[in-house]
This record gives structure tokens, C-alpha cells and sequence, in this order.
């Protein structure tokens, strides 16, 4: 089955190592892991919350050494994406988390970047590269980071803000969102994950971003959801993370249908898919399952995506 060709605006890609990379890895690099084999490691993929899952995000990191890995790590994300349908991704990397173990942003940044830049030849997935800063970090690391990569001149369409959202509020980083926009960056982050609605609106008025990553708890404000129909601000949505990460009990009980509903611009997206069962194909096939979504509605959410998208204007109307 040919699959149903998407966009794909919210990914990390150090959330797409999967375990059989992390073993091959750990062997080329002579790492010893903590964990037996494979079985073992993937007993450790139950969650109770986005800080269970950050504290193995970045446990399996350890493996990523050299330029090679990161090349590697970037490859299987295209080859996967490819399979999956999608045609053009937005990918988001944590360089801080690399920086901190002692990887030089050339080796980290530079390996992913370059592989992107032969993606649309090699894979068919036009890419294009976010560097999230870390918000349980200082921001004045952030900022310098920032100033790394500014002066690197690596190809980085925007900025986002990841990691623990909860006591890590967004008005901690307004100097870095400056300089970002300043640089002729796009702005992202995510909000309204596991942290209030507030940090939602924190996000549009002290960072002004281009986009929310998440944003499913604006649902309990109605305030709020106004807005952001009015202004058809883009969320991007991913459904097999929230469940994982239990934002939401259930899928069936997620609220992108009353979402969609509202006319809040939404997309369906896979975060880290190594971590919460499945890329693109996966999280699409399980929301048609649980809530049945109609043609039309499908093609809102896959129009969403493409106008949500840091294209231009060729590429966009080639995705339409
Ligand atoms: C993340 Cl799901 C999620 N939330 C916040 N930060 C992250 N980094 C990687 N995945
Ligand atoms: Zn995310």
C-alpha cells in the first residue's frame, strides 16, 4: 500500500535512534551499555510522564560519538520517513545535549546538516533543520550556543525550546528568541505539553513564534483557543507521543478531533518515533482508527501541515 504522502513539522531526530542503532553504536564506538540486549533496553520504554522519557532520551544519547553516528542516526530517519510517505520534514536536534557530553557542534550539527542537504536527491524528503535549545538549561548557554551556530553559519532555518516543560516557562528564553529573530530565524517551541495554557500565550507574546509544538492543553482555555482559531496559529500535534507520555489517558479520549472541530490549525505529527510506536504512517493510521476521520478531514490535516511549513512558495504549491 502506497502510503498517504504527508509533512512532517514536529520531529526530533535523536528521538528517531531506534535500538537496534543504539546497539550497533554502542559496539562501534565501545560503549557498554546498561542493558543486555535489545529485550532489555526496550523494557525501559514504558513512561509515566515527558520526564521518564527525557531521562532515557538522553541516557541513549551516550552512544552518539562521531560525525559517522550522527550521519547514520539522520539516514534512517530519511529512509523511514521515505517509507512512511513523507515528503518533506522539518527536524528539529538538541545540540546542547551533544555539546554537554563533549561532541563539538561540527561533529553533531554539521553531520546531521550535511547529510540533509542531499536529502531531497537521495530520499525524496525535502528537510530543512531546527536547533531546540534545552529549557531546564541556562539560557545564557542557549544564547551562546545560538552564537555558535550563528557564526558557523550551519543551515538552520529556526529555533526551538524543548526538554521539561513544567517550572521551565518560555519568558525565561525571550533574549534567545531575539537574537534568533533578529539572525532571520523562524521561531518555535513547545508549549501547552505537560505545561499550562499560560505558557501557550507566553510563547505567542514574549517569543513570538512562527509555531506551537503541542499545544493541546490550550483546550482548557477557552480564551485562548479563540485566539488561536483567529489567528490560525499552527500546533503541531502528535498524538502516539501524548498517549505515551500520558497527556492524554487514551487515544480515543485525545482531543485533535475537537480540535480540528474548533478550526484550530492542527497537524498530526510523530516526535520521537523510535520512543512512542510509530513514525508518520503509524500515527496517521491509529487517529483514522480511533476517530474514523472522514476524506475531508484528512485533507485538513495534511493542509494544515503544508501551509504550517517553512517552505517557499515553489515547494509548497509541489506539495499541495
Ligand atoms: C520531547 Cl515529547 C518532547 N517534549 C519535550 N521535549 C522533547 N525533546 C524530545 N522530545
Ligand atoms: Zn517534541
Amino acid at each position: 500500500m502506497t502510503e498517504l504522502p504527508t509533512v512532517e513539522l514536529h520531529i526530533h531526530i535523536e528521538g528517531t535512534l531506534e535500538p537496534e542503532l543504539i546497539f550497533r553504536l554502542a559496539e562501534r564506538n565501545g560503549i557498554e551499555l546498561p542493558y543486555g540486549d535489545i529485550e532489555e533496553l526496550r523494557r525501559h520504554y514504558e513512561f509515566i510522564d515527558l520526564q521518564s522519557f527525557l531521562d532515557l532520551y538522553y541516557s541513549n544519547m551516550a552512544v552518539l560519538r562521531t560525525a559517522d553516528d550522527f550521519a547514520d542516526m539522520t539516514r534512517a530517519y530519511l529512509t523511514r520517513a521515505a517509507a512512511a510517505g513523507v515528503r518533506h520534514a522539518e527536524i528539529m536536534m538538541d545540540p546542547q545535549a551533544h555539546l554537554s557530553r563533549g561532541i563539538p557542534l561540527a561533529t553533531s550539527v554539521g553531520a546531521v546538516a550535511e547529510v540533509l542537504a542531499k536529502s531531497e536527491s537521495e530520499f525524496g524528503v525535502s528537510t530543512e533543520l531546527i536547533a531546540a535549545f534545552l529549557r531546564d538549561r541556562p539560557a545564557e548557554e542557549a544564547l551562546a550556543v545560538l552564537d555558535e551556530l550563528l557564526e558557523m553559519e550551519v543551515p538552520i532555518i529556526g529555533i526551538g525550546l524543548d526538554s521539561a516543560e513544567r517550572d521551565n516557562p518560555p519568558r525565561n528564553f525571550v533574549a534567545l528568541y531575539e537574537r534568533a529573530r533578529q539572525a532571520g530565524l523562524k521561531c518555535v517551541a513547545h508549549a501547552g505539553e505537560e505545561g499550562p495554557p499560560d505558557y501557550i500565550r507566553e510563547a505567542l507574546d514574549l517569543l513570538a513564534v512562527d509555531r506551537i509544538d503541542h499545544g493541546i492543553r490550550c483546550m482548557e482555555d477557552e480564551e485562548l483557543v479563540e485566539r488561536l482559531v483567529a489567528e490560525q496559529v499552527p500546533l503541531t500535534v502528535c498524538p502516539l507521543s501524548n498517549v505515551r507520555l500520558r497527556a492524554v489517558d487514551t487515544l480515543p479520549e485525545h482531543p485533535l478531533p475537537q480540535m480540528l472541530q474548533r478550526g484550530l490549525n492542527v497537524s498530526v505529527n510523530s516526535d520521537d518515533p523510535a520512543y512512542f510506536g510509530g513514525y508518520m504512517d503509524e500515527n496517521f493510521r491509529q487517529v483514522r482508527a480511533a476517530f474514523g476521520f472522514s476524506s475531508a478531514q484528512l485533507a485538513d490535516l495534511a493542509a494544515n501541515s503544508v501551509r504550517s511549513a517553512f517552505l517557499t512558495d515553489t515547494r509548497r504549491r509541489e506539495l499541495l
